[in-house]
């Protein structure tokens, strides 16, 4: 039972159509392509979440695979940086902190996987196409975590990026990605609240601590604007999948849109820990009611895309290495469901 099976609409005429259709691996003749398009816009229409079960378009679900994969991936390439600092943290309270946040970007990996494969894409491909270079994960990952103060700069403005892009997402169209999406947000909060408490505690602390928290912000601050992609509105615009996927119900906001929120509620917090942001053309706009920023550059963007970011080699290598030294743990996994399988059949006979 799904919310989708309720609503204002004639609900029963969808799900004679959703159970008439074939499966979503069967090819479709004319008729059947022709009722889904119609099953499926009805309930984009209709603002009603698109469920495992139901048939959708096979665009739809390859979109949905590229931007889940890449947020999962995204999820557990980003312990890297931070893991880094678990053995170095200041005292027990900060450390403790952290080793919880770095195992919840472990679980919402897992629950983005998990949501993925709903999708018919087994996690081990999923894992491949990470490790072979076929899928990414966010650009921001590729930065190297050089101070205690980094720790604080990813909580604060990281954090704070995603979670201005993924609130959104708990209302994307595919119900189990949105779904997942709630409890993220709800833990990204947290995140974000422990980076600014960090770099509020250093902007009160001695010389050398203001210098490293104002440090961290300066090589933070552009790359977390890159986070919500390229331009996707007016003459900047790239040709990316925005449109398309505000279409679908899946973005609900253009990249463009969210970075604006994002600079707008970042700005006043800076003021009140009392570091700057590093871009001389900040300021207030009472025209637009806006922040006016200055221009991201994409070329960087791009480099760090194409590979040649700081860290881009030892992301992917720490993380194959990680993997292959796991191997165990699946294969005791494996083995464990395969002695519990044969008991059921023994029990059974
Ligand atoms: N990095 O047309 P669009 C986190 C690619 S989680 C790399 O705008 P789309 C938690 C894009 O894939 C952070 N690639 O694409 C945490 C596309 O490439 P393609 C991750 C990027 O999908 C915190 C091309 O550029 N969050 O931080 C990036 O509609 C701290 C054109 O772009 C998510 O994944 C980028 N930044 O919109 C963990 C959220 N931006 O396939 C640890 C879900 C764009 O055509 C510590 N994803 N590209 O070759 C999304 O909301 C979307 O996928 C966007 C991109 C907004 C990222």
């Amino acid at each position: 039972m799904y919310g989708n099976d309720y609503g204002p609409d004639d609900a029963a005429t969808r799900t004679e159509t959703r159970d008439r259709l074939p499966r979503r691996d069967e090819p479709l003749n004319a008729a059947d392509a022709a009722a889904l398009e119609g099953y499926f816009d009805e309930l984009i229409d209709a603002d009603q979440r698109i469920e495992p079960r139901d048939a959708m378009p096979e665009a739809y679900r390859q979109t949905l695979i590229r931007m889940m994969a890449q947020h999962a991936h995204s999820e557990i390439i980003g312990m890297q940086p931070e893991g880094n600092w678990i053995t170095r943290a200041p005292s027990l309270r900060r450390k403790a902190i952290l080793m919880a946040k770095v195992q919840d970007e472990a679980g919402h990996g897992l629950y983005l996987y998990s949501a993925a494969e709903t999708l018919g894409v087994t996690r081990e491909e999923l894992l491949d196409r990470l490790h072979t270079g076929r899928q990414k994960y966010s650009s921001i990952f590729n930065y190297p975590t050089l101070t205690w103060a980094d720790v604080g700069a990813i909580g604060w403005l990281v954090d704070g990026a995603a979670i201005m892009n993924q609130v959104p997402l708990c209302r994307c169209s595919y119900g189990p990605y949105a779904r997942a999406m709630v409890r993220v947000c709800k833990e990204e909060s947290f995140h974000q609240r422990q980076g600014f408490e960090i770099l509020w505690t250093l902007a009160r602390g001695t010389e050398a601590q203001q210098e490293m928290a104002q440090d961290a912000v300066n090589r933070w601050w552009w790359p977390s604007l890159m986070m919500f992609g390229p331009p996707d509105t007016g003459e900047a615009a790239t040709k990316g999948h925005t449109a398309q996927s505000m279409a679908w119900g899946i973005k609900r906001f253009s990249n463009d849109d969210l970075r604006q929120k994002f600079v707008d509620m970042t700005v006043p917090q800076a003021e009140r820990i009392g570091l700057t942001l590093p871009d001389p053309d900040l300021r207030w706009n009472p025209e637009r009611g806006h922040y006016d920023f200055g221009a991201v550059d994409w070329a960087e963007f791009k480099r760090v895309l194409s590979g040649d970011g700081p860290c881009n080699a030892a992301r992917i290598e720490h993380r194959v290495r990680a993997h292959e030294e796991g191997a165990w743990v699946r294969e005791a996994a494996n083995a464990y469901v395969a002695k519990q399988a044969d008991r059921a059949v023994v029990g059974a006979a």
